[in-house]
């Protein structure tokens, strides 16, 4: 029987491989019945969709636990996922229920489980990057061992946060891994156009610490790459950067209509869809069969239709309640 598989030297396990195929899947029904569901009127505020992008926050997350943290942006639903975020509270959330994980007030933009170890997805671009420098400035300073994975598109990696938190990462020899999705595209414009640098890995140079460029629709291959930048950053080595070169499916943000790129484009990146070749993987390997991943795809399809129903039904927070858990005491 296969019960491993490799990405490229690492092995791994198939309750590892299953784990990884479900919470893809999770994020994928999540982020279609996300669209689905703000067209319908039932979201308010903004909704940044990361499907297409999962093998990124799947293929990283997978090696953390709760002791490490990450930082997110506003296209954060998938890395919350990706790092184990109960996903009927993130639907509450996103509807501003009181049942949420941030009680209703976070909404899409805003979501963070600190207990989780994501301390938010973020409303500015670029935030999460000096907020992962502090969380890993926590881990060495406890000596709790923790990493912090730092989140950003490629837009951010043009923002003042980008340079100075590599720089600090680097002199500090923090425990960051800063992982650039690079996508193509900030809002609308192409990454050709708005970035200087054909990689964006090539910037870590400027900090002399490690730059890799992956494969974002590979989860095999992020698996790989994050795997050495998290064990560097675990033995004391410092800061990586990875820059994951990915696609999202759906527009910018939801009621985009999307002149700036062609239905050939797309077509071309849903030919490679990650979920898609991981199901072809892990079918082709013998790790698992077809049968045995519809199962997976029909649980997390009524998961996702239960937490719909339950953050319908559930109340909305008491105008009471407005200013509670909104400032954080020291
Ligand atoms: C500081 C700041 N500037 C501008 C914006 C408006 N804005 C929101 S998303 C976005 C593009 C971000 O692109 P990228 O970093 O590539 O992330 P992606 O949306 O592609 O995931 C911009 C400019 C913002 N939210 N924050
Ligand atoms: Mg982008």
């Amino acid at each position: 029987m296969a019960a491993a598989s490799t990405a490229g030297a690492v092995e791994l396990s198939r309750d590892t491989l299953l784990e990884m195929y479900e919470r893809m899947v999770q994020i994928r029904i999540f982020e279609d019945l996300a669209g689905k569901n703000f067209a319908a009127g039932l979201i308010p505020g903004f909704v940044h969709l990361y499907a297409g992008e999962e093998a990124v926050a799947v293929g990283i997350c997978s090696q953390l636990t709760d002791n490490d943290y990450i930082t997110s942006t506003h296209r954060g639903h998938g890395h919350c996922i990706a790092k184990g975020v109960d996903i009927p509270g993130m639907v509450a959330e996103l509807m501003g229920k009181s049942t949420g994980v941030c009680k209703g007030k976070g909404g899409s933009m805003h979501i963070a489980d600190v207990e989780k170890g994501m301390l938010g997805a973020n409303g500015i671009v670029g935030g999460g990057i000096p907020l992962a420098c502090g969380a890993a400035l926590t881990a060495k300073t406890l000596g709790t061992g923790g990493v912090a994975v730092c989140f950003f598109g490629d837009g951010a990696a043009n923002q003042g946060t980008f340079h100075e938190g590599l720089n600090l990462a680097a002199i500090w020899n923090l425990p960051v891994v800063f992982v650039c999705e690079n996508n193509g595209y900030a809002e609308s414009t192409p990454v050709r156009y708005h970035c200087s640098a054909s990689d964006i890995a090539n910037r870590a140079g400027a900090y002399e610490i490690p730059g890799v460029v992956v494969d974002g629709l590979d989860v095999f291959a992020v698996y790989e790459a994050a795997g050495e930048a998290i064990a560097r950053a675990r033995r004391g080595d410092g800061p990586s950067l990875l820059e994951a070169k990915t696609y999202r499916f759906y527009g910018h943000f939801q009621g985009d209509q999307v002149t700036y790129r062609t239905a050939e484009e797309l077509d071309q990146y849903k030919q490679r869809d990650p979920i898609a070749a991981l199901h072809v993987a892990i079918v082709d390997r013998g790790i698992a069969s077809e049968d045995e991943l519809a199962t997976i795809d029909a649980r997390v399809t009524q998961q996702l239709d239960d937490a719909w129903t339950a953050a319908k039904e559930a109340p909305f927070p008491e105008l009471a309640e407005t200013l509670t858990d909104v400032y954080v005491r020291y």
